[in-house]
């Protein structure tokens, strides 16, 4: 019986992975959340690419392109761990100092991209624009003072 609580336990543990996600080494954080920001900004550019008319609209693939890009951006963050600001990465030290600032922006983001989702959801690609463009500049944001050229 304790046995069992204690499995039960650790299978709800390791289902809370992306939340709380724990890394075997620095190096496995890093490839984490590029990972997560490279799938991310993959599907994101699918759908900007439709919105700037570089690609043809396409209201299936840009629904789901944007609902796997909303959710890709509740990822990336968990693998900003303290001993991962060193190594093959473009993240910068005021990651690590001015946290909140960066988790902010993080926030604003994966908000951006919810609205960009709902947008696409709708069919709408005249709501889809804007939301492109707010969804650019809150990388771009970020970016600016939290990731290397
Ligand atoms: C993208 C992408 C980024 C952002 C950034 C916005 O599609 O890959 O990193 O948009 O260029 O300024």
């Amino acid at each position: 019986m304790i046995l069992k609580i204690a499995a039960a336990l650790g299978l709800a543990m390791s289902m809370a992975l992306p939340a709380h996600a724990q890394f075997a080494k620095p190096e496995d954080a890093i490839k984490y959340r590029q990972s997560a920001l490279f799938v991310m900004a993959q599907n994101f550019g699918r759908v900007a690419a439709m919105a700037s008319g570089k690609a043809p609209y396409d209201a299936k693939v840009a629904a789901e392109s944007a609902e796997v890009a909303a959710y890709m951006s509740k990822l990336p963050w968990a693998g900003f761990t303290p001993q991962s600001d060193l190594g093959d990465t473009k993240a910068k030290p005021e990651i690590w100092s001015n946290r909140a600032k960066f988790d902010d922006l993080g926030k604003k983001v994966q908000a951006e991209l919810d609205k960009l989702a709902v947008a696409a959801k709708a069919g709408n690609l005249d709501a889809i624009k804007p939301a492109v463009g707010a969804v650019g500049k809150a990388c771009k944001n970020c970016h600016d003072d939290f990731r290397a050229k």
